[in-house]
């Protein structure tokens, strides 16, 4: 876990870890990401970045928030003072006879018409906001078809012959509005990536649109935020922000199919997979063509394992396909028994996906 981003507080044997509350701290925090930025994925920036958006359809809904909060808390204050006047004031013998008579009620007519007009204002400045975030500036550059599974996220790109597919990772170029088309594939889950906009629901049979934009170059980490079942939490993603030029580098390596196996082990291994992970998993270029798991084509390259889950390294990549079970109990892939010769061989062969 990241140690600037949690603070651990140790008493006896409990160790209690609080997420630092991301909204003083945006210096602190931005240099933390910055020393960051290119090591392992435990330094992502967390999803408690929440309060800061960094795209044109997070940040109208962004200032709506604070703007509530702070006509809350005005209202809160305004309460306070007026009880805390009422209580230790001396009452006047006219101010007595003012509201034994009836004038008291003058309050409830001030009070209901100043909160009305403040309910009011809100309710207008609500309605502008929704109409500024339901469509991006101009053409999206980019259309995305993001479909939620049970508990992970595949990601499609481009149509026919080009089309590839990813998961849990959705890449953008900066700058431009990217147009996501969601779907589901079994329940109704909701898609968030709370620095880019808010939240949508995928819902089965239908097809919803969301669009986001991301002014900077970045991780911006996602997260199903309608509960779905056991491993709803463990289901997140990342939306890789990247400069144009960077993010044609990594299409262009997507839309690769996967080489023959070189070597002998890696030769065992993709006979191996053919075998037993084909049946739900696809690595184009092969023969295995499953559609309700990962496309594993370039899962190298991909920052996170098992919807946000593992960090995907060597270890955690073979831990994961044996121990599936232990690490996200509950997840429709079983542990795949294998001997530590099948595991050499199919390691040999998962590493050239890359
Ligand atoms: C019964 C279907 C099934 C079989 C068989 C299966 N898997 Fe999976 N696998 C899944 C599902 C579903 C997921 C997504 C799990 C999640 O994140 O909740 C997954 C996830 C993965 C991931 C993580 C991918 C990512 O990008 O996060 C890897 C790697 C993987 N499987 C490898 C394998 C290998 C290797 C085999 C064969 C030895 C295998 N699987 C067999 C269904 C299967
Ligand atoms: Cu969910």
């Amino acid at each position: 876990m990241n140690r600037a981003r949690r603070l651990s507080l140790r008493s006896g044997q409990a160790v209690v870890t609080l997420a630092l509350l991301p909204d003083v701290r945006y210096a602190w925090a931005d240099a933390v990401v910055a020393s960051s930025t290119g090591s392992t994925a435990n330094d992502a920036p967390p999803l408690a970045y929440f309060l800061r958006g960094v795209g044109p359809a997070a940040k109208p809904v962004l200032h709506l928030g604070w703007v509530l909060a702070a006509v809350c808390c005005f209202v809160c204050i305004v309460i306070a003072v007026m009880l805390g006047i009422a209580l230790f004031r001396r009452r006047r013998r006219q101010d007595q006879e003012a509201l034994t008579s009836g004038g008291g009620l003058r309050f409830v007519y001030v009070g209901t018409a100043l909160s009305t007009v403040a309910l009011l204002a809100i309710a207008v400045y609500m309605l502008v906001v929704l109409a500024q975030v339901a469509d991006p500036p101009r053409e999206p550059a980019l259309t995305v078809t993001v479909t939620a599974y049970d508990w992970w996220w595949k990601v499609d790109y481009g149509d026919g012959d080009q089309q590839f597919s990813t998961a849990n990772e959705i890449h953008i170029p900066t700058g431009v509005p990217v147009l996501v088309m969601l779907k589901s594939a079994d329940v109704i889950h909701a898609f968030w990536v709370p620095q880019l906009s808010g939240k949508t629901q995928t819902i089965p049979g239908v097809v919803n649109r969301q669009w986001i934009q991301a002014d900077k170059p970045g991780i911006y980490r996602g997260q199903c935020t309608q509960y779905c079942g056991v491993q709803h939490a463990h289901m997140a993603f990342e939306v890789l922000a990247q400069p144009q030029a960077d993010f044609e580098r990594w299409y262009s390596a997507q839309q690769r199919t996967a080489p023959a196996p070189a070597t002998a082990r890696a030769a065992r291994g993709a006979k191996l997979f053919e075998e037993r992970c084909s049946g739900c998993h696809a690595v184009r270029g092969s023969k295995a063509a499953g559609v309700q798991a990962p496309d594993l084509t370039h899962v190298m390259s991909r920052r996170l394992l098992a919807a946000g889950t593992l960090v995907n390294s060597p270890e955690n990549l073979m831990n994961w396909i044996q121990h599936t079970q232990e690490i996200k109990p509950g997840a429709l892939m079983p542990d795949m028994k294998l001997s530590p010769a099948e595991a050499g061989d199919l390691f040999a062969y998962l590493s050239t996906l890359r």
